[in-house]
């Protein structure tokens, strides 16, 4: 079946606005590799007339998705589906705000979360009083099924309420009760996996990937987040845009 025909189908099996509908035709037949990492999409004019749609709104939707990371915009040249997930650093988003604004299922395995008392490191780099209750939570982090990122986030107990389960976004959750955080402090490195890591992204031992710490602070300036994330290196650009 030809792609166009394609998302024809994707378009009409939806409901909800024109550009709703398109956005997600494309992110899916993108998904599907339909269209493969690489690849040209068909040039804009065309790809609107043979989808019966306006011009500015497939630019609208285009646009969405190269912002997401999913395409990338060579100006004369057109646009390519993305070999990796491009993540801008300079936005304030978690993994599933990431997720979903490129119209991918983000899920998480939870391999661990406890309530204990600030660790001593994590009271260290956060300047949260010894004995400050927190939530530590480990989880894996997959788009679909492909796991992306090993995390483990702590966060003390009154961010996130003692009846947290661990279960869906964290920011999510932190919105609803003391915030996410509003500032971060973020390192990023190149390491190699060890065996327990790679074990956990599946990956060869040794492989590079990318070690990135965390401190998220709140409204006040104080400490609501420690994290460290294996992030696959294969997978991740991270993108600035630097002003000088
Ligand atoms: C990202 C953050 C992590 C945060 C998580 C929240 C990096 C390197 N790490 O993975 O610190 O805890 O998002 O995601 O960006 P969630 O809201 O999907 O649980």
């Amino acid at each position: 079946m030809s792609l166009v025909t394609e998302l024809r189908q994707r378009l009409n099996r939806q409901r909800g606005p024109l550009g709703l509908r398109l956005t997600n035709a494309l992110t899916s037949a993108i998904e599907d590799e339909l269209i493969a990492a690489g690849e040209a999409l068909p040039p804009e004019r065309e790809l609107a007339d043979d989808l019966g749609v306006s011009r500015s709104t497939l630019r609208l939707c285009l646009e969405q998705l190269a912002e997401g990371g999913l395409i990338e915009t060579r100006r004369g040249a057109g646009h390519f589906v993305s070999r990796r997930i491009l993540k801008p650093v300079t936005r304030l988003t978690g993994f599933t705000d990431d997720m979903v604004s490129r119209g991918i299922q983000p899920i998480s395995r939870i391999l661990e979360k406890t309530i204990m008392p600030v660790p001593p490191d994590t009271a260290f780099r956060t300047a949260l009083p010894l004995g400050t209750p927190v939530f530590v939570l480990v989880r894996l982090r997959l788009a679909g099924d492909e796991i992306l990122a090993y995390e483990r986030s702590i966060v003390p107990v009154t961010s996130v309420g003692e009846d947290y389960d661990g279960t869906g976004s964290l920011y999510g959750r932190m919105d609803r009760h003391g915030g996410r955080p509003k500032r971060i402090l973020q390192s990023m490195r190149a390491v190699e996996a060890g065996p327990e890591i790679a074990d956990h992204l599946k990956v060869k031992p040794s492989t590079a990937v990318l070690m990135i710490r965390r401190i998220g602070y709140g409204g006040h300036g104080v400490a609501v987040e420690d994290a460290i994330s294996w992030y696959r290196g294969d997978r991740y650009d991270y993108v600035a845009e630097i002003n000088g």
